[in-house]
């Protein structure tokens, strides 16, 4: 591709020859594709000129024309929704299942802030829809955006779609010039009950609940479609805004109603856990008269200042937290038990129930989890249900909240068939024969086939393709199940030399069922695209049990290369020494971590694997994109002695945010240790080692210099 001017030094007739230029390459890529069936650019190609145009258009809303690509509705992008990067991730919520764990969260936010039980700290409470989450960008008054959560870092591209919610405005008045407008999109009662009707007598799909069908209305390439349907949206938070929206959490909602969003109006003001708890019981009492679903209430401390100084976790705000309503329940048959083996070789039971409404949703299979479960006995050999054991044949209790898998709860044993029989956990792997122990310590029985074993290499497959991991576009579950069961694939080095070992793999490929030689050469395309690869992915694509993806992220940013990594497992293979040290050093890396990693490090066979793989990657380094400029990002640094003006959790949790790494002992790699009064033996240390020596006040000058 041609190189392209800056768009920051783009002049307005520029702009505007190239949008049009960009709307006629971008009409005739979509007719070859579609009309042609012959693609002339690749999906980088053609999801690069999207995002040119779009980032021309940012700049000159103005310019923006009629046949403007980024507006069409029902211009398919290549696969599926193209992506959008949110410029501030969106984030989980963390919950709460009764009032201990909210007088727990007032007590955490509390200690955090370094507040005392008398101090005023009050929360805004707001009913939680039950819908899906949507972020909109508006640049200078205009939607130009709209993307769904996706994994909380990328959405998907639903700008067209969004534009067709009545409840979305897609030009504000007096708005910042940035503003990112976070919600839910939902469908209330009255209008999924219609819906479906009208879905029906046309002989067309229904929908399980009205969440479903909101998330299938949305998620439509033919924005026609989303137009057809009631969707609506209430905002309830933000992203990106160019000046602050208000100071307390409160008003800032007020702004977006006047800005023109629907916001929730049962959202009230509470003054602390007691007045969060009556609420919670009102809203529940009101929840059947909403017409629309509710799953919970969700918290969140009303004073934005206080909201910043308590930031977030790896997924979720420190300020905010969802009460969960209680489970549904159903009861109903247990037709049988199947036994699935994970990736990790765990035997994992299933129930197989006879089809029963739980909440709406029609649940047929639910969890056992473990052998002791089905037992009635917990992972310390005390009872569970009473001691009840669970049959195949007996009468259950099937439990569900939210989107978290059924569970079997609980068994009515005067229901029990007369010759029914405890169940007998298999000891060996029901996929490969092996044996399938179970260690001491482990709640669960293991297949010991290791990587013979087809059940525990196609689960690492799946797992390596997945979204958090090699997000390798046209290879899902199915493609690789696929793909395995006819030899093509036995690990993930395998996905890499998939086209070069079937010589012409396109031919190959796009004779088999279900590809075509589009799907085929986007599925290469789309595995090139995966060689290079940043180190938290590859280390959370390898599946290595305990290591999941927060893990893999605060490792890869610990060690930064890949060589590194590498010869660091290495070192600390024995278990102890320096390197084992250094790794234990990681917060939130655990003995069983530790362990596991090093284990599958060292295990000759798993240790090949991930060296065939390495081969065929360009494994980038961990960077700390988001805090570049920061005077402390990538330094490390060491606190000690009493702090005054913080609490040591907000302390280290502001440095993080900034970048730097917080070591807990002085060493040749610090480079600030932060001495409050009382400072002891870390100091002197420093002091030797001629470390940069700040106490609190200089420290915050510092940062506040970012
Ligand atoms: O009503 C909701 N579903 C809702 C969801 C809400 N009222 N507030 C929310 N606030 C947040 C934070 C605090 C992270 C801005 C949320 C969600 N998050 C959320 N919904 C799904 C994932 C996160």
């Amino acid at each position: 591709m041609n190189p392209r001017t800056d768009i920051e030094v783009l002049t307005e007739a520029e702009a505007k020859a190239e949008l049009a230029d960009l709307a006629n390459q971008l009409a005739a890529a979509n007719d070859a594709y579609h009309r042609e069936d012959a693609p002339q650019i690749s999906d980088a190609e053609y999801d690069a000129l999207k995002q040119r145009n779009a980032a021309i258009e940012a700049r000159f809303p103005q310019l923006v024309r009629e046949d403007s690509p980024s507006l069409q509705v029902g211009a398919v992008p290549l696969a599926g929704f193209g992506k959008i990067t949110h410029s501030i991730p969106m984030l989980s919520l963390a919950n709460a299942f009764d009032s201990d764990d909210i007088r727990e969260f007032d007590t955490s936010v509390r200690k955090f802030l370094g507040l005392g039980p008398e101090a005023d700290l009050s929360y805004t409470a707001e009913p939680k829809i039950d819908g899906l989450s949507l972020s909109l960008r508006y640049e200078n008054g205009k939607l130009i955006e709209a993307a769904t959560r996706g994994d909380g870092r990328v959405g998907e591209n639903v700008t067209a779609n969004a534009r067709t919610i009545d409840d979305i405005p897609t030009e504000l008045d007096d708005a910042p010039k940035v503003l990112e407008v976070r919600g839910e999109v939902y469908m209330s009662h009255a209008d999924f009950e219609a819906l479906n009707k009208r879905q029906a007598a046309r002989s067309e799909k229904t929908f399980a609940n009205p969440r479903n069908a909101a998330a299938g209305s949305l998620r439509q390439l033919d924005a026609g479609i989303t137009k057809s349907r009631p969707l609506r949206f209430f905002a309830y938070a933000w992203g990106s805004v160019s000046d602050p929206l208000a100071t307390t959490q409160m008003a800032a909602i007020e702004r977006l109603r006047k800005l023109g969003f629907r916001t929730n109006p049962a959202t009230r003001l509470c003054s602390g856990p007691a007045e969060m708890l009556a609420n919670y019981e009102e809203i529940e009492e009101q929840r059947a008269t909403l017409g629309y679903d509710i799953d919970g209430v969700v918290y969140k401390v009303n004073d934005l200042g206080l909201q910043g100084r308590l930031g977030f976790r790896s997924t979720t705000p420190r300020w905010a937290i969802a009460h969960k309503f209680p489970a549904e329940l159903a009861w109903t048959t247990l037709e049988g038990i199947d036994i699935q083996v994970g990736r990790t070789g765990a035997l994992s039971p299933v129930a197989r129930l006879s089809p029963v409404t739980v909440g709406g949703v029609v649940v047929s299979n639910a969890t056992l989890h473990n052998e002791d479960y089905i037992a009635g006995l917990d992972s310390k050999g005390g009872e569970i249900r009473g001691g009840k054991d669970i049959r195949v044949g007996d009468w259950v209790q099937v439990y569900r909240a939210g989107d978290v898998i059924p569970k079997v709860a609980d068994v009515d044993l005067a229901k029990r068939p007369e010759d029914s029989k405890p169940y007998d956990f298999p000891t060996k792997c029901p996929e490969c024969g092996s044996e399938a122990p179970r260690e001491p310590g482990d709640a669960v029985r293991r297949c010991s086939g290791g990587l013979i074993c087809p059940a525990q290499a196609v689960e690492k497959l799946k797992h390596f393709v997945s979204r958090a991991a090699f997000d390798i576009d046209g290879l899902g579950a199915k493609q690789v199940e696929q793909f395995y069961s006819d030899g093509w694939i036995a690990e993930p080095a395998d996905i890499f030399t998939l086209q070069s070992r079937y010589g012409d793999g396109l031919q190959q490929l796009k004779n088999r069922e279900g590809w075509g030689e589009k799907s085929a050469k986007a599925l290469f395309d789309a595995i090139e695209d995966k060689r290079k690869i940043p180190l938290r992915r590859f280390l959370f694509g390898l599946g290595i049990r305990h290591v999941g993806e927060a893990a893999s992220n605060l490792i890869a940013l610990h060690y930064g290369e890949w060589a590194i990594l590498d010869q660091a497992m290495r070192d600390a293979a024995p278990k102890r020494g320096a390197a084992w040290d250094d790794l234990l050093g990681i917060d939130g890396v655990g003995v069983v971590m530790a362990g596991s990693l090093v284990g599958a490090f060292a295990q000759e066979a798993e240790r090949a694997s991930i060296e065939r793989l390495a081969a065929e990657l360009e494994i980038l380094p961990a960077t700390r994109s988001d805090v570049t400029g920061s005077p402390v990002a990538g330094k490390t640094v060491v606190f000690t002695g009493a702090l005054e003006l913080m609490t040591r959790a907000e302390a280290k949790a502001r440095a993080e945010r900034l970048g730097a790494k917080v070591a807990g002992s002085v060493s040749a790699k610090t480079d600030i240790l932060i001495a409050g009064p009382r400072a002891g033996s870390k100091a002197t240390k420093a002091a030797e080692l001629g470390i940069e020596i700040l106490d609190e006040a200089a420290w915050l000058a510092l940062l506040d210099g970012a």
